[in-house]
């Protein structure tokens, strides 16, 4: 091939955004939800005994573990070390990483009065460590780099509970006990995200992700009335901006149209509904990233291999599939399945 068509098809550096835009690539694109964390020893060492809002708030450290999985793994993308509830620590809630467990916030949000604990983010004085981070990873990677926020349905589940909760019942009961509570902090958190991702893509982040991870609790006819106009808000904001907006939640078989609607240029999609179903009903014009089950990389090679190929014959190598978990890399995730999943997709689509 001519050194102009190589170019035209991309290699390592532009295969995750040509394949977020759905423009032919050289082969797959893969990065993993959460490739960033606990199942690397490098991470454990480096962490040592801090947690990640500690550790996000060292550009150097949150630089670093960025870019461990990138080294070791040879993943198409890197995925910004921080976590969803830093810019709301950021601005005033008290939030504190319980060890194996996830985010507590002890005094949890529940009644208009507790509204006016949230205060909009000014990234530049409220996270400039964020930003120094996003900063420094231009300077070092080869590959692009994803922004990310909480969706405002998962960071309202973290402030309603208090806690990691199973099914979230309070985040609920609140919705329909009180829509104007529920309006008031899909208003803020919506605010919070925008400023968020619009300083990461300042800061240099190529694309960006919107982890709603928890709306798959909702039926259709309430994610359309209760969380879809403020996602909805902030995909459209994000438009000029120009870079690749990714929709991602768990359990959404059912919202999947909806989340694209919302104006998602790439939906994840979760290991419960086969990809190629999945990619019908999110559209055939919008791309798709996922969807192996990270429980299957705990199971022996045999296994992934097969799974894993499942997923690209459903991919059926239609442009615009970016490979990925279904959902995060499970902490006791062996970091060799990993290199070799990479492998073997990039083998088995290169073009
Ligand atoms: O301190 C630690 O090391 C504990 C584990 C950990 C890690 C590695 C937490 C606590 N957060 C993170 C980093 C993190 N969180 C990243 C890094 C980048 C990468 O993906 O590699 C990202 C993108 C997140 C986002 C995040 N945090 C989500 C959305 C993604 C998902 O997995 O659904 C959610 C829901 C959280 C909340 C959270 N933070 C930490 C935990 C254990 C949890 C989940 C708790 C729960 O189950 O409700």
């Amino acid at each position: 091939m001519s050194a102009e068509g190589v170019s035209e098809v991309a290699g390592a550096s532009d295969r995750f955004l040509r394949a977020c835009r759905r423009e032919p690539v050289d082969l797959t694109p893969v990065w993993f939800m959460r490739q960033a964390g606990r199942y690397l020893p490098e991470y454990r060492a480096a962490r040592a005994d801090r947690d990640v809002l500690q550790m996000s708030r060292i550009p150097e450290m949150a630089v670093e573990i960025t870019l461990q999985p990138v080294r070791r793994l040879g993943v198409d993308a890197a995925i910004l070390y921080s976590d969803i509830m830093v810019p709301l620590a950021a601005t005033g809630v008290e939030v504190r990483m319980a060890p194996g467990l996830g985010p507590v916030i002890d005094e949890p949000i529940r009644a208009p009065s507790d509204l006016s604990r949230l205060r909009p983010l000014d990234p530049d004085s409220d996270i400039p460590f964020v930003l120094e981070a996003v900063r420094m990873l231009r300077r070092d990677l080869t590959v692009p780099l994803i922004g990310f926020a909480g969706g405002p349905y998962t960071l309202a589940s973290y402030l309603v509970e208090g806690r990691p909760a199973r099914d979230h019942p309070r985040t609920r009961a609140l919705m329909h006990g009180d829509p104007a509570v529920w309006e008031g902090l899909l208003d803020r958190l919506a605010g919070t995200v925008l400023a968020l991702l619009r300083a990461q893509v300042a800061a240099g982040a190529q694309a960006v992700q919107l982890f709603d991870s928890w709306v798959g609790d909702l039926d259709p006819g309430d994610y359309e009335r209760f969380v879809l106009p403020w996602v909805s808000r902030i995909f459209e904001e994000l438009a000029p901006l120009g870079v690749p907006r990714i929709h991602f939640g768990v359990g959404t078989g059912e919202l999947l149209a909806l989340m694209r609607a919302a104006g998602a240029d790439v939906v994840g999609v979760d290991w419960r509904v086969p990809l190629d179903r999945a990619w019908d009903r999110v559209g055939r014009d919008a791309a798709v990233q996922g969807n192996l089950d990270p429980a299957v990389c705990l199971a022996p090679w045999d296994a992934v291999e097969r799974k894993a190929l499942e997923v690209l014959r459903r991919a059926d190598g239609r442009p615009g599939h970016v490979f990925n978990l279904g959902h995060g890399v499970f902490p006791q995730t062996p970091p060799e399945t990993l290199e070799r999943l990479v492998d073997l997709v990039h083998s088995r689509t290169a073009r």
